[in-house]
């Protein structure tokens, strides 16, 4: 199984307005048939006031420029009856700024109040984010509030078990509307600050046992429920999450690959193999990525097509359930930058010409400009395309599905070869990928510049 993460305002429009929506994305699965997704990731979808999403009004409302809850319910059952399952973002560590709840709770409502989690003079309001120095306190109307993503998201305070309540009900709603799961979005963070020491901390037990009871609740309601956690940290604390939710991204994967291919050395491909994909236990499946939303897009930092070629063979012949950022693809550039996300979120080209029936334009395009050529028209008439180098790949994986639930082993390797057996203990093949512009050789076989062999 392939998954495809979608932003819906920049997929397909429906009804000429220039946006992405419910009834466009059903429109497009005749693209996502033929890439040959079986999963499709949606990130947020609920009311919210940013272009992101990820800042919620209402947990239990779509996003009305995309369509109501019919319309979810209709694309939800095109895709299914095309054999493709729909997953939502859930971010449920925060609201809004502009939520009901937050603006009860700064009107004085002490029930609400105990939604959030408020400063005091034991606390440094000023102390920084760990990762990028951004801070956590912010102030409105003179009260202090924590918020680990900004001023315009305080954190929900899971202290409260009504808040646990409010989340259960909204994992409860969701999967009765019909979607096959979730992808939990910052997941280490429900517990990430210790109010009793007034200190950033991730308390990774605590946030397990909330996972764990998520998914119970979750299971209980769809017992084939999907899900995949995201935890951006190091390979050890992924795992511990990947445990208990089933499925969790390996970022360690994305990336390892960028930098090894860019830099033309499979080293770093090397540990993170034999760090994140050797183990036979099968407890968890690895989601390895090509991208997503929150970092540059993989064509914009491995800048040539082959090179990206050689990317998509290993991310589509290594374990578990891979995932590709709309666009990537087809080549869509895209530079992150924190304080502008819209970069990476630029409008799927359809067309070399960037016009044509479902072509989103919301926003100007910067990276993907209709003189690059990227888009679905020039890379479907192209038999080398890298759009056909993915399909491709994605066909042997549907044709090795044993995939999904394998390891590597053996790994053997020089500077420019990384080979490898995959195997699930029943089926096993053995892979090669040569990363240079050259031919090379390793264990007596040869490969040409780029090249992917199975043995
Ligand atoms: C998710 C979403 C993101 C969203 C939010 C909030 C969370 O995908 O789009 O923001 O709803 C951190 C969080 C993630 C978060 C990203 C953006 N992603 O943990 O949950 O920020 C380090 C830190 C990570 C950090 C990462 C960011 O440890 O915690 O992610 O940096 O760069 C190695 C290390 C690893 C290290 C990396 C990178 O891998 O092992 O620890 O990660 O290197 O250095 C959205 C919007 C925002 C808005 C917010 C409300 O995009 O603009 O503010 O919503």
């Amino acid at each position: 199984m392939v998954g495809y993460e979608i932003y819906i305002r920049s997929f397909y429009d429906s009804n000429s307005n220039g946006t992405g929506d419910f009834n466009g994305i059903a429109k497009a699965v005749w693209y996502l048939k033929e890439l040959g997704v079986e999963l499709v990731w949606l990130m947020p979808h609920f009311k919210s006031p940013s272009y992101h999403g990820y800042d919620i009004i209402d947990f239990f409302d779509t996003n009305s420029t995309y369509g109501n809850i019919d319309d979810m319910k209709a694309m939800i059952k095109t895709l299914k009856e095309h054999g493709i399952k729909v997953i939502i973002d859930l971010p449920l560590n925060h609201v809004s700024s502009r939520h009901p709840w937050f603006k009860e709770a700064l009107n004085g409502s002490q029930k609400y109040k105990d939604f959030f989690l408020w400063g005091n003079e034991k606390i440094n309001l000023y102390e920084k984010r760990p990762w990028d120095n951004e801070p956590l306190w912010h102030n409105m109307k003179g009260k202090w509030y924590y918020g680990v993503f900004g001023g315009s998201s305080p954190d929900l305070n899971y202290e409260n078990p009504e808040v646990i309540e409010k989340a259960l009900e909204i994992v409860e709603f969701w999967l009765k509307v019909g979607v096959d799961g979730f992808r939990f979005d910052a997941a280490k963070h429900i517990y990430d600050y210790n109010l009793a020491e007034g200190r950033f901390h991730y308390n990774h037990e605590k946030n397990i046992k909330f996972w764990n009871l998520i998914m119970e609740k979750a299971k209980n309601i769809k017992n084939d429920v999907f899900a995949v956690t995201e935890v951006w940290d190091n390979p050890e604390i992924v795992s511990e999450y990947a445990k208990t939710i089933g499925c969790s991204f390996n970022f360690y994967f994305t990336e390892a690959l960028r930098e090894s291919i860019s830099h033309g050395t499979t080293y770093k491909i090397v540990d993170c193999f034999s760090k994140t994909l050797t183990n036979k236990e099968q407890v968890y499946i690895q989601a390895n990525f090509s991208g997503n939303h929150d970092m540059t897009r993989v064509a914009s930092v491995i800048q040539s097509e082959e090179q990206r070629k050689v990317f998509f063979a290993m991310l589509l012949t290594t374990p578990g359930i891979p995932f590709i950022y709309y666009g990537d693809e087809l080549g869509m550039k895209g530079v992150y930058d924190p304080y502008f996300t819209e970069h990476v979120l630029e409008p799927m080209p359809w067309y070399a010409s960037l016009s044509g029936e479902g072509q989103t334009l919301w926003k100007s395009i910067g990276f993907n400009y209709a003189f690059t050529g990227v888009s679905v028209e020039e890379q479907s008439q192209r038999a080398d395309s890298l759009l056909n180098t993915v399909k491709y790949w994605i066909k042997f994986r549907k044709e090795n599905s044993w995939l999904t639930n394998s390891w590597i082993e053996d790994i053997h390797n020089s500077q420019f070869i990384i080979g490898y057996t995959i195997t699930d203990g029943k089926n096993s093949m053995r892979i090669y990928h040569n990363i240079a512009g050259h031919s090379e050789e390793i264990d007596g076989i040869k490969l040409e510049a780029y090249e992917t062999k199975v043995l």
